[in-house]
């Protein structure tokens, strides 16, 4: 017989919490495009969409979709609370973050392309990581997801880098800082797997909290840190 790991209210009331923030980012970001000559528009809407889609889904999982029961490996008679909602999120904002990035940085198009794909493969095997009934495999999945991360920050702090000092000294300051905190909270989201899917050390609240606070500094947090601190010459049209 297995007995559920499973969120309560609690649970159910930080995801609320979080839908309005996002909302409420998403309200902000729409007020900046509009403020935002047409021309320099694109990190603004990029970053209104990201938003955009983390609210609808935690709407989902507050709403009580987006999740599936997990037995796996060791913990055979629980069957844990999984909201792969989160992944179909990560999938598509994930990358937008990236571009965020890229578009400050000024990366050609060839390295931005090669640095989603690398991102959807972390995302995808993360996903799949998630859903893995056998342990050994789950972590098999996890460590292939680790290798995609390593290299998306590695591109980040030797291609972006350069290309953003090339954009000029206040371009590089601000990508140096941006891209810093990006790293530190992404980093924290492996961190939170391993505990939850991974050993089951935190309960299913305590991994909605810890996700809550990670997805509210790396979207709304981060993003208007971002658009609010664009210098001019960080500006782009379309990147090469
Ligand atoms: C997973 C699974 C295992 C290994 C790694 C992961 C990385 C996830 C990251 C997620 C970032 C999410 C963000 C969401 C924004 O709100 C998939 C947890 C490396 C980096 C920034």
């Amino acid at each position: 017989m297995h007995h559920p790991e499973e969120s309560t209210q609690w649970g159910r009331t930080y995801l609320w919490i979080v839908f309005g923030i996002m909302t409420l980012g998403s309200l902000v970001f729409y007020a900046t495009t509009q403020k935002t000559s047409y021309r320099y528009r694109l990190v603004h809407v990029n970053t209104f969409f990201i938003t955009t889609i983390a609210a609808i889904s935690y709407f989902a999982m507050a709403t009580g979709v987006g999740k599936d029961y997990i037995v796996s490996g060791s913990h055979t008679d629980v069957s844990r609370e999984f909201f792969y909602a989160r992944y179909i999120d990560w999938a598509l904002t994930t990358p937008l973050l990236l571009f965020d990035l890229t578009l400050l940085a000024g990366i050609p198009v060839a390295e931005i392309i090669v640095l989603i794909l690398a991102d959807e493969i972390m995302i995808i095997t993360g996903l799949i990581a998630g859903f893995h009934p056998n342990l050994t495999y789950r972590w098999g999945f996890f460590t292939f997801s680790c290798i995609a991360f390593v290299f998306i920050i590695f591109s980040l702090v030797t291609s972006g880098r350069q290309n953003a000092f090339l954009r000029g000294p206040k371009v590089g300051g601000l990508y140096n800082q941006i891209s810093l905190v990006l790293i530190i909270v992404w980093s924290l989201y492996p961190v939170a797997f391993g505990l939850c899917e991974g050993s089951g050390k935190l309960s299913a609240d305590q991994e909605i909290l810890f996700f809550a606070i990670l997805d509210v500094i790396a979207k709304p947090i981060w993003g208007l840190w971002l658009v609010l601190s664009i210098p001019d010459e960080g500006h782009v049209l379309i990147p090469e």
